[in-house]
């Protein structure tokens, strides 16, 4: 059994799922490896124009997986290079959408942080419960997490381990919208359909933006924006786009 599946389940769509349900889909290397390898092929396929990245109804993930590093030593886990392994996905071109049921937490609420939407059951738990085992994030869960809800919100899921639900992680804005546990990967595929049916280089440019400018200084980021939005005017679809809504009917856009 593949520990990564990727699927490819409406046009444009790709559905990435973490297949470990007997250690709750624990991150471990071949999870890791795996992930990676799927962010990277998807990134470069251009039938691909939106992905959906989800665990299964127990589990999105329940972290790095503790078993594979309780014994392991500072320079080992500075070998073992995770972070070159998280870096396809943190760096994927495409809108990601994480469909989440039951645990994300530790490795698993970082790996959801990776995402640019995440739709969560009604049941999921976020948390970075890392400190209860002697450590602290290592993916992102300090910085990811404090940039989405804030210092003080932050600190209280970081410095107690304990986990939120899906209501409260919406509320204080770590999701993007809470939906009932068995309609999460069907809402999920149909925003990323949607997605999927938007012109690819806008929704490319919007990602690069949002992300480089959030890290950057306001006057800095509104030209990054500018730019950007001024690049799109050199798109076919941009004349497609507009020429359809004056034209009355649907756009077809081509990724040009
Ligand atoms: N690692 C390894 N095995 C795990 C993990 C995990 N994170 N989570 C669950 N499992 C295993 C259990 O050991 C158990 O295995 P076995 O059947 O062999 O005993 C099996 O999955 C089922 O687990 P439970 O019996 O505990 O299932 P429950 O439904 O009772 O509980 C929980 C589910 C609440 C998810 C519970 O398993 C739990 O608390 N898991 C640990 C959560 C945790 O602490 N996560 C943080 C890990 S540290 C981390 O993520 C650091 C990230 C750093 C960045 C990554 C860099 C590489």
């Amino acid at each position: 059994m593949e520990v990564v599946v990727v699927e490819r389940p409406r046009e444009g769509v790709a559905l990435v799922r973490i297949n470990r349900p007997e250690a709750r889909n624990a991150l471990n290397g071949e999870v890791r490896q795996g992930l990676a390898g799927a962010f990277t092929d998807l990134a470069r396929d251009p039938e691909v124009r939106a992905i959906v990245l989800t665990g299964n109804e127990e589990a999105f993930a329940a972290g790095a997986d503790i078993k594979a590093m309780a014994e392991a030593g500072a320079v080992e886990m500075m070998l073992r290079e995770a972070h070159r392994l998280w870096a396809p996905i943190a760096a994927c071109p495409k809108p990601v959408i994480a469909a989440v049921n039951g645990y994300a937490l530790g490795g698993g609420c970082e790996l959801a942080m990776h995402a640019d939407i995440i739709i969560a059951g009604e049941g999921a738990q976020f948390g970075q419960p890392e400190i209860r085992v002697g450590i602290m994030p290592g993916a992102g869960g300090t910085q990811r997490l404090t940039r989405a809800v804030g210092k003080f919100k932050a600190m209280m899921m970081l410095l107690t381990g304990k986990p939120i639900s899906a209501r409260e992680a919406d509320a204080m804005g770590l999701v993007s919208s809470v939906v009932p546990d068995g309609e999460v990967l069907e809402t999920a595929l149909t925003l990323a359909e949607t997605i999927a049916g938007m012109p690819p280089l806008a929704a490319r440019q919007i990602k690069e933006v949002v992300l480089a400018g959030a890290d950057a200084p306001l006057e800095a980021a509104l030209m990054l924006e500018r730019k950007a939005f001024q690049l799109l005017f050199d798109s076919e679809d941009q004349k497609e786009g507009m020429r359809a809504f004056i034209e009355k009917r649907r756009p077809a856009y081509q990724g040009r």
